[in-house]
């Protein structure tokens, strides 16, 4: 490899084009499976109350509750049968136009591997866990299961135009940290949230968050931190408010006005927002104190 491709300018060794491998469900190890099985198990405890309607009855219909990881093409068989969608395997972090188009076409990539035993509470990237636990039992509600197809063409789109900061920030703001309103109080539906023993706590719980209820502009101007509980969580009233927002939006004229905006730093509070819950902050500024 010469020092000006990068990493992801191609398949890795045995990879298809489209970044795809054989799931190979016989390589897992025994230990492999009890690294699923203990997270499964920590978070099946803990969600009742606090994950999504949606995410709860994908969990059940998807028949995640099987001790062991799963096997994509059984999993896979079940999915698509309810919304279409399929899970297929990748080595990791694909290119974004991969990504994408694999999304466009309603195919999950999920990573393969599993996380290490002393890496139970956090790891940099996804790992079949993250993936499965925590994206595929969403694809099993179809409204949301039409939201993440739309979402896939529009990060091809956004690529043409040079906007995917912007849509990233709308990805990460509800399919991997997003809240949703429900007559009970607040449910988690982002998988981020979801696969995480700590943040599926911090997140509800905590009050040094901010809540803020969701708006597209706004969530698009707006900065993340990847390597650390959220400080802003946005809450949505429906997934079919979410789906009809990206169906109805021309992103291009709002990806202009965007772009002629200073970004939004993490954890600030906008004069025009909708503040469900003002947070104290005290998580972060304990961290800065570190
Ligand atoms: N690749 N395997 C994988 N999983 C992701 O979640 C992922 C990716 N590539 C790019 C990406 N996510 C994000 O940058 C998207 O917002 C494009
Ligand atoms: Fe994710």
């Amino acid at each position: 490899m010469t020092d000006e491709t990068h990493v992801l300018d191609c398949p890795p060794e045995g990879a298809s084009p489209d970044w795809t491998i054989p799931q190979d469900w016989s390589h897992y190890t025994p230990g492999e499976h009890a690294v699923w099985d203990t997270l499964f198990d920590r978070q099946a405890k803990l969600l009742p109350g606090r994950a999504s309607e949606a995410y709860l009855r994908g969990l059940d219909v998807l028949k995640l509750s099987k001790p062991g990881i799963p096997d994509f093409e059984e999993l896979s068989e079940r999915l698509m049968g309810l919304t279409g969608w399929q899970v297929v395997a990748v080595p990791g972090l694909v290119p974004d136009d991969v990504f994408f188009d694999h999304m466009a076409n309603r195919r999950f990539v999920a990573g393969n591997f599993i996380r290490r035993p002393d890496q139970l509470d956090y790891l940099q990237e996804p790992d079949v866990f993250h993936d499965v636990f925590g994206h595929v039992p969403m694809l099993a509600d179809p409204v949301f299961a039409d939201y993440l197809e739309a979402y896939g063409r529009g990060g091809q789109r956004a690529l043409e135009l040079g906007a995917l900061k912007h849509l990233a920030r709308l990805y990460w703001y509800t399919v991997e940290f997003g809240l949703i309103a429900q007559p009970e109080g607040l449910r988690i539906y982002g998988s981020g949230i979801v696969s995480s023993f700590a943040e599926s706590r911090f997140a509800l719980d905590d009050p040094s968050p901010n809540r803020i209820a969701f708006d597209l502009k706004r969530v698009m101007r707006t900065d993340y931190r990847i390597d650390d509980f959220q400080q802003n969580y946005f809450v949505i009233q429906s997934f079919d408010d979410l789906l009809r927002l990206t169906v109805e939006t021309d992103f291009a004229p709002l990806y202009a006005e965007i772009m002629a905006q200073p970004d939004v730093p993490v954890a600030e509070i906008l004069p025009g927002d909708v503040v469900l819950t003002h947070g104290t902050q005290d998580y972060a500024r304990g961290k800065a104190a570190r």
